[in-house]
């Protein structure tokens, strides 16, 4: 049985901010950040590009490689690696409507641009995913962008990528809404439609944050159980959610522990780690948080994780088969309760 390994993006170690109130607490240093997250276990990091290199813009493509060439040996230092790189389309001016499916040709090209990079990125620091979250892909106006044409520039851009590189893989994170309300690729589902229609479906495939499918109104362990079916889970992004409002991107299994236990259950039942693969963390802390505890989160997430392995260890499978024969799902399902309540 594989063990397994954990990755975390600096991200999630933030200030506070939020669209309502300023930060609630200090900036701390990405490499004090990669100290911390090796002492509390972690064998990756997430990347956006312009985590890799701030102010991307402002640097030639040779330029960027050198600046990926110097923060690996900062990894390195700390004995990290890095899981992937993801172009953040969507904070730069020419991402407002988007970016692969911009009505503006030329952002369309500023966002292949970061996309590329994101790809030279990636070979510098050692990794050969790039993860697209597509947070402003897709239409705020019904009428401005057709689903259809929106569907097909996503894939084109895809397939560009694929291009740039033999080796890179593409992994879509799915997200159904926000920033944007009418979003092109909302589900794993959506994911694996895409991966089916590029030039190279192989190298296509999903990220599955728990949060984000409670916002689609689906089940995360189901979601992440269709990618691996289609053996196209690339990586996830466990945290969790109270139900289908802001995306919270709360620490795992907080509000829903039924769930993660069945997330964790089914990653650990199917192999998942064999190939590589990180259990990747996207989880905030709470704005009230204080400085001093600016990674509890982190910390809180890593031990429900391991607490629900443990569970899934002295999960009785006899007992579930006798259930399932008899069909007394009641009596399973109660099982399982006891088992999450430390009664059985
Ligand atoms: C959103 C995404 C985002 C990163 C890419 O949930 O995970 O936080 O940009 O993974
Ligand atoms: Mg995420």
């Amino acid at each position: 049985m594989t063990k397994f390994k954990f990755s975390v993006g600096p991200w999630n170690v933030h200030e506070g901010a939020d669209s309502y109130g300023p930060a609630t607490r200090q900036t701390i240093p990405l490499e004090e950040k990669f100290k911390k997250f090796a002492e509390l276990g972690f064998s990756a990091v997430q990347f956006h590009d312009d985590d890799a290199v701030p102010n991307i813009n402002d640097y030639t493509e040779e330029e960027i490689r050198e600046k990926a060439r110097e923060l690996k040996k900062v990894l390195d230092k700390y004995g990290l690696k890095a899981e992937f790189v993801a172009p953040r389309l969507w904070m730069d001016p020419h991402t407002q409507d988007g970016g692969f499916m911009s009505t503006s040709a030329e952002d369309r090209e500023y966002a292949m641009w970061r996309a590329y990079r994101s790809i030279d990125i990636a070979k510098e620091l050692g990794t050969d995913l790039v993860v697209l979250w597509l947070a402003r892909e897709g239409t705020l106006c019904a009428e401005s962008k057709s689903p259809v044409w929106a569907t097909r520039m996503l894939i084109e851009a895809i397939n560009k990528m694929l291009e740039y590189d033999p080796k890179v893989r593409i992994c879509i994170e799915p997200k159904p809404n926000e920033p944007i309300d009418r979003s092109i690729c909302g589900t794993i589902g959506h994911v694996m439609a895409i991966s089916a229609a590029t030039i190279d479906p192989a190298r296509v495939g999903g990220n599955l944050e728990s949060a984000h499918a409670i916002l689609a109104g689906l089940d995360p362990a189901h979601e992440i159980g269709f990618a691996m079916a289609m053996g196209k889970l690339m990586t996830v992004h466990l945290n969790d959610q109270n139900g289908i409002r802001y995306d919270q991107d709360k620490s795992f299994g907080v509000e829903n522990l039924r769930a993660a236990f069945n997330q964790v259950k089914v990653l650990k039942e199917n192999g998942y780690g064999s190939r590589g693969e990180y259990v990747g963390l996207d989880v905030k802390a709470m704005r009230t948080t204080r400085d001093a505890d600016s990674y509890r989160h982190l910390e809180n997430s890593l031990n429900v994780f391991k607490a629900l392995e443990e569970k899934v260890e002295r999960f009785d499978y006899d007992f579930q088969k006798k259930c399932v024969e008899n069909r007394d799902f009641e009596a399973l399902e109660m099982y399982v309760m006891n088992l999450l309540m430390g009664l059985a």
